[in-house]
């Protein structure tokens, strides 16, 4: 129905907003118990142009996969207390974790144990005998086909923003992050006034093309870390870090304003829209969802408001 922009276009819009392209280093989550051979094994793969974390204890995998970001995860098979399969089946287990690359890194020789690998959620089997270029070349290629398919799960073809259902993982995690930092965000929900009219004056792609243009905008506005999604049809969301409500209203304030100056081209003729805001800061005893529901009420308040205005 709505048609997406091209293809290389696109990936350019990725890459530079923040999705992982093919341009950033791979990082990659190394997990072995042996503190030595693991660190030597980083040191090869770092020479190679790579960003390696290493974790000796294989215990704290979902710790330390939920505090940072990894494109891969390369495991020893045979650890202490555990295995590379129980592991494995730990991560999965996890659906934000479903779809990283697991690669199982061991002198196992038993084909039958490489097999168990593969169907507990392993995605490689690679000898430590094997050749480092062989590991290198296996590592690029599954990175890359990771991150093509996460910016497939995560965001949304017509804009490129983060989806819906991912915009709303980054809140919640940066709820978890807040109650240990004390750093304050807010979260703002935009909605264009009277889009209906858009699409029955000039045609759903005249439409389209307005909100690929609001999305840029959106992130052209905001920090290159806060974050903006599209929450819906013409509806939009941003969140932005370490700032106070006070702080976004005037932010947001000064987006509508700059919105409400644009002209778009509706086949020939000039015309601009207005959008109506809703902001809401983060408590201490709400949660994501709270969150959400006063942005969203306050937004409410906008339209009923007589629309093209911020509210808090
Ligand atoms: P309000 O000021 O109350 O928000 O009025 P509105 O017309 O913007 O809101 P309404 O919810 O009545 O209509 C939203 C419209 O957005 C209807 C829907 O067809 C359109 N829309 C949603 N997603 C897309 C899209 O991806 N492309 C296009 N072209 N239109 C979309
Ligand atoms: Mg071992
Ligand atoms: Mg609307
Ligand atoms: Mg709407």
């Amino acid at each position: 129905m709505s048609a997406p922009i091209d293809q290389a276009e696109f990936i350019n819009w990725l890459e530079h907003f923040g999705g992982q392209m093919s341009s950033q280093p791979a990082s990659i989550l190394l997990v072995d118990d042996d503190p030595l051979a693991s660190e030597v094994y980083a040191e090869m793969l770092r020479a190679n142009g790579m960003t390696v974390s290493v974790l000796n204890d294989p215990f704290n995998i979902i710790m330390t996969m939920e505090r940072s970001f990894f494109d891969l995860v390369i495991m020893d098979l045979q650890m202490p207390g555990t295995n590379g399969i129980e592991i494995a089946k730990i991560i999965r287990q996890h659906q934000n974790h479903l779809s990283i690359p697991i690669v199982f890194l061991s002198s196992e020789e038993d084909k039958q144990v490489q097999m168990k690998a593969r169907q507990f959620g392993g995605d490689d089997f690679i000898s430590k005998r094997a050749d480092l270029d062989a590991l290198v070349s296996l590592i690029h290629l599954r990175v890359q086909r990771a991150r093509v398919l996460r910016n497939l799960i995560e965001r949304d073809g017509l804009t490129g923003l983060l989806n819906h259902r991912r915009f709303k993982e980054r809140v919640g995690h940066e709820m978890a992050r807040y109650r240990r930092t004390k750093l304050q965000f807010c979260v703002a929900m935009i909605d264009v006034d009277h889009f209906k009219k858009v699409n029955d004056t000039w045609g759903h792609p005249v439409g389209d093309k307005v909100l690929s243009i609001l999305a840029r905008a959106l992130v052209g506005w905001v920090r290159k870390t806060d974050v903006v999604g599209r929450y819906g049809g013409e509806e939009f969301a941003v969140l932005l870090l370490d700032t106070s409500p006070d702080m976004i209203f005037e932010v947001m304030e000064n987006f509508r304003k700059h919105f409400a100056k644009m002209t778009f081209d509706g086949l020939g003729e000039q015309f601009s829209l207005t959008v109506s805001i809703g902001v809401a800061g983060c408590t201490a005893d709400g949660d994501g969802a709270a969150l959400f529901a006063q942005a969203d009420k306050a937004l409410y308040l906008a339209k009923s408001n007589g629309r093209d205005q911020v509210v808090i």
